[in-house]
């Protein structure tokens, strides 16, 4: 049973949820979803038996990658089959809605272009939630114009701008995840964000679920596995609802795939010296952050060569994808030594000391012929390549990459904005 909440008055209602303030959690509040599924705004609404927690567990399970990943959201936890606890927000009344693929009402709006035409990058609109005048899209102009105001933080152009970011960085979070399940993530809708009411920070909010995109299963539009099913539906019998649901099932499902490493991955890190130790701790920190497990070894490659190849032997020889960082000071011989011998990739991250350290740096830059061997100086740096690497295969390791990267851009533009703030 779910622990005890002590819920307070309830501050909104919709169409789909109930937003309750939760007693003693300052700044938190209740999601509960409504048995309920709608289409074209309300006009067509029907009861379906167990949408409510189908709807949240595929709402919990997309904020939770998001969350893992680094993406700033509202979502706190799962509370019950039909609620979560998120933090408060004043919600910007501004719904995103990204695409990948052509399909629906953007071909009615764009005639001439085929359904299935591929948006690199991808294609960014926006609608003013107003149900009065049917959620009219705006154009960031018309946004800027309005000089929305929502928990105190006026909405101008470097609030547009870190939205527009992140919705794109959650597409791509949710895209990479759901291609683990040979689906395409057709586009997205209802993307909003909020202004957490604590933290006056722009966090992801509201709710991602079936309602919220266009999944096609293999990239097939007959393998629809979306609510467009139920748009499309000719007449609402009890079988077509029978039908709605299992493919709702079907989501709800592999939705919880989502979360669970589709590939192994590792870094094995090979020092010449245990008094290299303090530089590997700190690259199997930084792989720690990417979620990459990191097996340190000693072995020299000058003095025990025969050693360095059967450590190679035993971690080629498991199956799981891996990629080998050589931690070697003075003359580097480990890096360039494994490289000429494994098919593998291979990372030099060379201790460099002030004294020698611009001369030994060329043990590991200059190479013989026919070794692919890379250098990277910093250790955070080298576990990140690292990442990359792995990230190819590895959805976690990718999505965490990306949200980093994501998270970066914005620090920067909020410095940016705090400096100009002061400047004047
Ligand atoms: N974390 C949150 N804090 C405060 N309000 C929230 C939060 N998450 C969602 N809401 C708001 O709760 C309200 C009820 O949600 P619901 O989705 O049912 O509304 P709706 O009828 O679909 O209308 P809308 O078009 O605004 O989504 C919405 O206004 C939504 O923005
Ligand atoms: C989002 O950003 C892109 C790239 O900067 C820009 O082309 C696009 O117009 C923006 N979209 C909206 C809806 O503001
Ligand atoms: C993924 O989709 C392809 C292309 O349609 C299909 O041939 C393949 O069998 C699918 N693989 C899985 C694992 O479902
Ligand atoms: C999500 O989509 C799948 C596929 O249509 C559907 O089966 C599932 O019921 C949906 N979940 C909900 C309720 O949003
Ligand atoms: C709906 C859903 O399954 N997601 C969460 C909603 O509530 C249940 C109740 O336990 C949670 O366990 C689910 O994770
Ligand atoms: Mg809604």
């Amino acid at each position: 049973d779910p622990p005890e909440l002590k819920i307070g008055q309830k501050l909104n209602e919709g169409k789909t949820k109930q937003i309750f303030e939760l007693v003693d959690q300052l700044g938190l509040v209740l999601v509960q979803s409504k048995d309920q599924i709608t289409a074209g705004n309300a006009v067509r609404k029907d009861q379906m038996q167990g949408k409510a927690a189908i709807a949240n567990k595929t709402t919990s399970c997309v904020f939770q990658l998001l969350q893992e990943s680094g993406i700033k959201t509202a979502f706190v936890k799962q509370h019950s089959d039909t609620a979560f606890i998120a933090a408060h927000c004043e919600m910007i009344p501004i719904e995103w809605v990204c695409r990948r693929v052509a399909t629906g009402s953007f071909l009615k709006r764009n005639p001439g272009v085929k359904e299935g035409y591929r948006f690199s990058p991808l294609k960014m609109e926006m609608f003013f939630k107003d149900d009065a005048n049917n959620d009219p899209q705006w154009s960031e102009e018309q946004l800027l114009e309005a000089k929305l105001c929502v928990a105190g933080l006026t909405i101008g152009q470097c609030e547009v701008d870190i939205m527009n970011r992140s919705t794109v960085a959650i597409f791509e979070i949710v895209e990479k995840a759901w291609a683990t399940q040979n689906c395409t993530l057709v586009d997205m809708k209802v993307i909003e964000f909020g202004v957490s009411v604590k933290s006056r920070e722009i966090v992801l909010a509201d709710v991602i679920d079936n309602d919220s995109w266009r999944l096609w299963s293999a990239g097939d539009r007959s393998q629809q596995k979306d609510k467009q099913v139920y748009r499309e539906l000719k007449e609402v019998t009890p079988e077509a609802m029978q039908m709605v649901k299992r493919n709702f099932e079907w989501v709800s499902e592999r939705v919880k795939l989502l979360l669970e490493p589709q590939a192994s991955s590792r870094v094995v890190l090979l020092m010449g010296s245990t008094s290299d130790v303090a530089h590997c701790e700190k690259i199997r920190k930084a792989c720690a952050s990417y979620g990459l497990p990191c097996v340190l070894r000693v072995t020299s490659a000058h003095k025990g060569p025969d050693e360095t190849l059967r450590i190679k032997a035993e971690y080629e020889g498991d199956g799981v994808p891996t990629v080998f960082v050589a931690v070697a000071g003075r003359s580097n011989g480990l890096g360039p030594v494994m490289s000429g011998n494994t098919a593998y990739p291979v990372i030099s991250c060379p201790p460099l000391t002030p004294d020698w350290g611009p001369q030994d740096v060329w043990s590991s830059l200059r190479m013989p012929s026919g070794l692919g061997c890379s250098t990277v100086l910093s250790p955070e740096a080298c576990a990140q390549f690292a990442a990359q690497i792995l990230g190819l295969r590895d959805h976690l390791v990718w999505c965490k990459l990306r949200a980093s990267m994501l998270n970066t851009w914005v620090s920067l533009k909020l410095a940016d904005k705090k400096l100009q703030a002061c400047s004047l």
